[in-house]
């Protein structure tokens, strides 16, 4: 890779490559003459799989927890600076993780430029601006308890909208091109909140956002159905989202989380409708079992992935317009180190998109028009099925990344190595963070 910089010792990365170098090479070449017989390049699969990135939140980085505790790892990231760094081993090992998406107030810099330049040494870029308007700071004038944007008193909608023209400002400055918008407000008893009212302070709100909303940006509105309002959110559903983002205008689109959708909602068929309406602008990739559990991507439910990643790469065969959908994880990490489970997680991203990239379309539209459901959902699963793992790991070796990541991580020492550098903070806070 073309960096100035790298967080682990590329001679290690070389050696260890060098000794799985061998079984990779049998176990693609075994793979390009399985796939050959089905008429399908290996070649051009492994440079899209080279081509493919997801962004990492910069809040991923660091031990998640949950609203009992946090257990913090050791060696964390203190700051945006050393975030970036712990980015970088991700990006170093993955070879598809070159941008960051910040949130603030959380990455407020005195020096943007050179928080820029911190991340460009490693070859990383900035994603997606995230404003937080759910929590209170220690020196803002009014408090969110009762809402943001669509807060019943016009100072505290002020300034919430003030924070996310603070927010394009910061994004500026680091080359980000997107905002993305999500709100805890809502209610926690019924009656508490007129919906109607709630929801048409929200779009005022959003209008003076969307009007400093440089050209050749766009803002992201991500729904969530509950949490930390447990009775109704503002922006609970994708219908709400897409109303907002169609009366905002073109530059407003929807941004699917994964994790904010009631359960054994079809996740896939909302990306669908949101691609035909031009409406869909990205994703926070994560996976879960109950609610919004924030797991690793593709830990619970590696098929619903697939399923969207076969909505998104046939926009892409049929050359949809107006589809460039961001990329993004979304995830917490109370358990694992996140530096793993990013790596793994931007892994099992990329590998659901090369897998649906075997799907024979044009097979699987003669079965639908035909209604041959059987075979229809068995040309899905033919693919689904099909180990693609030599073809990531061979994209990763080809850009200088590591074959097999998560053993080069640990064969690396990263976070022992920096036990001075980073001490434990004192205290234990605990929460959702
Ligand atoms: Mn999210």
């Amino acid at each position: 890779m073309n960096v100035e910089k790298a967080q682990i010792d590329a001679a290690l990365v070389e050696k260890l490559n060098s000794e799985n170098n061998d079984e990779l090479q049998r176990d693609f070449d075994y793979l390009a003459e399985k796939l050959d017989r089905k008429n399908l390049d290996i070649n051009g699969l492994l440079e899209k799989a080279q081509a493919f990135s997801v962004a990492v939140p910069s809040w991923g980085v660091g031990t998640g927890g949950t609203r009992f505790a946090r257990f913090a790892g050791p060696s964390e990231p203190r700051n945006i600076f050393e975030k970036v760094e712990d980015c970088a081993v991700i990006h170093q090992l993955s070879a598809c993780t070159p941008r960051i998406s910040p949130h603030f107030p959380w990455d407020v810099v005195d020096d943007f430029k050179a928080l820029r330049e911190h991340a460009a040494n490693f070859g990383l870029s900035w994603d997606a601006v995230n404003s937080n308007t759910f929590q209170d700071q220690s020196e803002q004038k009014y408090s969110y308890k009762f809402g943001s944007l669509t807060h019943t008193e016009q100072a505290v909608r002020e300034q919430a909208i003030q924070h996310n023209i603070d927010c394009i400002e910061y994004g500026k400055q680091l080359g980000s091109k997107s905002l993305t918008v999500w709100i805890g407000d809502g209610s926690n008893h019924p009656g508490q909140q007129h919906f109607q009212r709630a929801f048409e302070r929200y779009l005022a709100s959003m209008k003076g956002i969307y009007a400093h909303l440089p050209d050749d940006w766009e803002m992201h509105i991500e729904h969530k159905m509950f949490e930390p309002a447990f009775y109704s959110t503002v922006i609970q559903d994708w219908g709400s989202n897409i109303l907002a983002a169609m009366e905002l205008g073109d530059k407003a689109k929807s941004l699917v989380d994964l994790g904010h959708h009631a359960p054994n909602v079809n996740i896939e068929m909302i990306v669908s409708r949101l691609i035909q309406f031009k409406k869909l602008g990205g994703f926070h990739f994560n996976d879960s079992k109950y609610g919004d559990d924030d797991l690793d991507s593709g830990a619970i439910q590696p098929y619903q992935l697939f399923l969207i990643f076969n909505e998104l790469v046939d926009a892409e065969y049929r050359k949809q317009d107006a589809f460039k959908p961001a990329y993004m994880l979304d995830q917490s990490h109370n358990v694992t180190d996140p530096i793993e489970s990013l790596i793994n997680s931007a892994i099992e991203v990329q590998r659901a998109y090369v897998r649906a990239l075997l799907v024979d379309r044009e097979a699987l539209y003669a079965f639908q028009d035909s209604n041959d459901a059987l075979m229809a959902s068995a040309t899905l699963k033919e693919a689904f099925n099909t180990d693609v793992g030599p073809i990531l790991a061979m994209a990763r070796k080809l850009k200088g990344a590591a074959i097999q990541p998560i053993a080069c991580y640990r064969a690396a020492n990263y976070r022992a190595s920096l036990a001075h550098a980073r001490p434990a903070a004192k205290g234990n806070s605990s929460g959702i963070v």
